[in-house]
């Protein structure tokens, strides 16, 4: 699937550090790393209803802050995102709308590209619809029931009898391979029961091994959309998917697998766990998750619906130049409430910065070791678990007492954060 069009990235005026980040399976802060020059990213797409709001728009310009960090330290980035372009929510929104589930899908899609690309978002070079690729997930799912890391569970309302749906055994996956249960999340098993039942999980399933074993294949219902597949006809389970598309597109051994927090289980735990159970490998150095974005009182979100638009506010004539000022003011692993005073304060900031350009003479625009000192600043805050906040600081202090602005920090903004405040 074609994904957006590529805002420019000016060259640097030195190379970076290498980024580090947190990391959630070690709690601790690690460089993320590239392998021969590469660092493979894959960040966990949008499900295609309601986007895009500014929750996504902060997931997605975080992993894109550490995409210009990669390319500002010299690596080539190799960036894979996906689309839940099939699954329950949707199903049931276009029922409940009357809108044909593909037709949801496409239109919500397209509407997410151009928020991306208003944003200046550095689109990812593969970009990639479950229902693209359902036949290599069939395969991956007939590759773990020949493994033995998958089990069918009988499955009444199937169209066949004797059909069953295919659910993932995380015990036998605990006890031959590297990968167990909390290895990535960390969570106890309270947490991940509550958490499991929350995003998609069915622990009350009849016929399960593990409550917490995942769904892997869904079989044929009637009245739901289906494909032939290695495994009969059906669709896929969730974590799969991801762990598919990754492993095709990213490789095995990859530096950075990013999505939300609220992907951190039963998702993400998951996807490695496929993976690992499919190649006998760990999945991704290094799982990165941002914040959660909140709007009066509670988190941003679909089934709330308290949802604020990037298409609307764009409608409205916000500059999306302050819809990433405004994002980036927080750091990404921080869960925080959006106010009307975030967007202000970003109006107020990117004001500032654009007078202070304005008036520079054009003469005053060669560099100077300043300018280049404060460029290494922020590659520095940046480079140091996404600090934006930091590097914001860093540049108002700049604006605040300069006179000139060179056109190494007008370059450093635009290539670091994605502004570009100088024609
Ligand atoms: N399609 C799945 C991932 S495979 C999904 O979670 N889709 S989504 O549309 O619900 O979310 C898209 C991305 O935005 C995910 O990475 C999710 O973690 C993130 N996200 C969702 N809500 C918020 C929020 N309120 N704040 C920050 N990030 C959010
Ligand atoms: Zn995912």
């Amino acid at each position: 699937m074609h994904s957006w069009p590529s805002p420019d990235v000016p060259a640097l005026s030195s190379r970076g550090p290498v980024p580090r980040l947190f990391n959630q399976a070690s709690g601790q802060i690690e460089a993320a790393p590239g392998t021969d020059g590469t660092a493979g990213l894959y960040v966990c797409g949008i499900t295609p209803y309601d986007a895009t709001h500014l929750g996504h728009a902060s997931t997605y310009l975080a992993f894109d802050t550490l995409n210009r960090l990669w390319r500002a330290a010299g690596l080539t980035v190799s960036y894979t995102q996906n689309v839940t372009d099939v699954d329950d929510p949707l199903l049931e929104r276009a029922t409940a709308t009357g809108v044909d589930w593909r037709e949801l899908a496409a239109s919500q899609t397209d509407l997410f590209r151009g928020d991306m690309e208003a944003l200046r978002i550095l689109p990812p070079a593969n970009y990639i619809a479950v229902t693209e690729v359902v036949d290599e997930i069939g395969q991956a799912v007939a590759e773990l029931i020949g493994s033995g890391f998958a089990y069918g569970v009988p499955t009444p309302d199937a169209r066949n009898d004797d059909a069953r749906d295919v659910y993932f055994d995380s015990a036998r996956a605990a006890e031959a391979t590297s990968w167990f249960l909390g290895l990535e999340s960390r969570y106890d098993r309270a947490t991940m029961l509550d958490q499991f039942a929350q995003r998609g999980g069915d622990p009350e399933r009849p016929g399960k091994r593990d409550p917490l074993d995942p769904l892997l294949w869904r079989v044929a219902r009637d009245g739901e959309p289906e494909w032939p597949s290695a495994v009969g006809a059906g669709r896929p389970g969730w974590h799969i998917e991801c762990a598919v598309i990754a492993l095709d597109h990213v490789g095995r051994d990859f530096a950075v697998q990013g999505g939300g927090s609220d992907l951190i289980f039963p998702h993400h735990e998951f996807s490695a766990a496929h993976a690992t159970a499919l190649t006998g490998e760990p999945f991704a150095s290094i799982h990165a998750h941002t914040g959660m974005v909140a709007y009066q009182g509670e988190k941003m979100s679909k089934s709330l619906g308290n949802l604020v638009l990037v298409s609307k506010l764009r409608a409205a004539g916000v500059d999306a130049r302050t819809i990433r000022l405004a994002l980036l003011g927080h750091h990404y692993r921080s869960d925080w409430e959006y106010t009307d005073a975030d967007l202000e304060r970003a109006t107020a900031r990117l004001d500032r910065w654009m007078a202070a350009a304005a008036m520079a003479d054009e003469h005053e625009t060669a560099s100077t070791p300043d300018a280049v000192a404060l460029v290494t600043r922020l590659l520095e805050a940046l480079a140091d678990d996404l600090d934006t906040p930091r590097a914001l600081t860093l540049l108002d202090e700049w604006f605040e007492t300069a006179r000139v602005v060179p056109a190494v920090i007008v370059d450093a903004i635009d290539a670091l954060l994605g502004i570009r405040i100088a024609a």
